[in-house]
């Protein structure tokens, strides 16, 4: 028996289903979970020692590559002073205003500990500060665990075909509103029969949780005036693209300024911190200023802290996302090629360090066109591209990730794999 069907049996022994968060089990696309036991820049490797390069990053904040030498030298030193103290340090201070100084709609931000975190709390501030009760999501957007987010969501419930979850009693989720990504004029009519009771629109600005998912032009812009027009909150949920699709994620490439933004992955540089900020008048309704409550125990860790800090402080290097960009061009291009000379179809899309590949003929736009795609040609691709040593999201519904260490030779070796792959399918 292979170590990682080893280390599987006796984790699904005392682990629901083997993993402490589903999308890790490869149920959707059969086999094995991989183990993994040490990681470097572009690469992981298995329980069994087999070398992967990795386009996960552990779901996006990898942007650097694993254990970016700077990165971890910061973590070793401030551990030595003490892990947690539940108390404020300097250390919080200054991410806030690093966040603050790089994304212009925040003027105040809370650290939590993870995005599922951050968006609840920004949903239940948006409620306090408006006064009103009703949300609305869009469907194949995922915003982490929450009750009220569970609805016709992204990431792992698209993955496993439920994308409403059990334990959710009805009445939790009646004031989510749910539609279509990318259709202004639904939102428009929810808000012509609801507005005065819709205190927010919560949206991935760049869907990265059904594949790569990109706004259509207007869209965001749309969301950003009826917003405004009916008193409601925009929360850019940029737990993903936050500092991934850009030096100032969406809304720096877009110019589109939300009230409230959530963030996490690339804030904690592989630690697990979460945040959400926007105008200070509205984040003075947070406790203990206001009467929005919101705590945490580890909220603003500090060994996580010093973790994103120096992450945030790389990533300003200058040519860092122009160059992530460009290695994102080759990938993502590059596959498309060996798929058209293999005559599959297949296509591609990316922004800054993210990707999307689609088994369609054309980049979808919306929930509906990302679930025509064909999922059995993505699982033996995904497979095939693993006995390669190539490692991709285990869901065709999840977008991908690289990293600054992703060079000329890890895509030129991805793209020699794929092209054997493309001539199985
Ligand atoms: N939200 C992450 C990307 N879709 C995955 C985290 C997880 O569900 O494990």
């Amino acid at each position: 028996m292979s170590r990682n069907t080893e280390l599987f049996e006796r984790a699904s022994r005392t682990i629901p289903g083997g993993v402490n968060s589903p999308v890790r089990a490869f149920r959707s696309v059969g086999g094995t979970p991989r183990f993994i036991k040490r990681a470097q820049g572009p690469y992981i490797w298995d329980a069994e020692d087999t070398q992967y390069i990795d386009y996960v990053g552990s779901w996006g904040p990898a942007i650097l590559g694993h254990a970016h030498p700077e990165v971890v030298r910061v973590v070793q030193e401030t551990a030595v002073h003490g892990l947690s103290f539940g108390a404020p340090t300097e250390g919080e201070i200054e991410i806030a205003e690093a966040i603050a100084a790089r994304l212009p709609s925040i003027e105040k931000v809370r650290l939590v500990s993870s995005g599922t975190e951050s968006t609840m709390s920004a949903i239940r501030l948006a409620r306090g500060f408006t006064g009103r009760s009703r949300i609305i999501k869009f469907e194949g957007c995922y915003h982490g665990h929450a009750d009220s987010l569970l609805v016709k969501a992204g990431s792992g419930m698209l993955t496993f075909g439920n994308p409403t979850s059990a334990g959710v009693p009805p009445e939790f989720i009646k004031h989510t509103l749910v539609l279509d990504y990318n259709q202004l004029d639904a939102v428009e009519a929810a808000f012509k029969q609801y507005g005065d009771d819709i205190a927010c629109i919560i949206v991935e600005p760049i869907a990265g949780n059904m594949n790569l998912i990109k706004p259509t032009p207007g869209f965001l812009e749309g969301l950003r005036a009826l917003c405004t027009q009916y008193g409601a909150l925009l929360i850019f949920d940029e737990v993903m693209t936050g500092f991934r699709a850009g030096p100032q994620g969406v809304q720096g490439l877009t110019g589109v300024t939300p009230d409230l933004t959530t963030l996490a992955k690339v804030i904690g540089g592989g630690m697990p911190v979460g945040a959400f900020g926007g105008r200070a008048d509205i984040m003075d309704h947070i406790a203990p200023l206001g009467d929005v409550y919101q705590a945490g125990t580890l909220s603003g860790n500090p060994v996580a802290v010093a973790a994103g800090l120096v992450t945030l402080k790389l990533l300003s290097e200058p040519g860092f996302y122009e160059q992530l960009s460009e290695q994102n061009r080759k990938l993502t291009e590059g596959l498309a090629q060996r798929a058209t000379a293999a005559g599959i179809e297949m296509c591609t899309d990316y922004i800054g360090g993210m990707f999307g590949l689609y088994f369609s003929a054309s980049v979808p736009t919306s929930f509906a066109e990302v679930s025509m795609c064909n999922i059995e040609r993505f699982k033996k691709f995904f497979h095939g591209m693993l006995s390669r040593g190539v490692y991709f999201a285990p869901s065709a519904f999840e977008a991908g990730f690289i990293s600054g260490t992703h060079d000329d030779a890890v895509i030129q070796t991805t793209l020699d794999a794929a092209e054997q792959v493309f001539a199985t399918l």
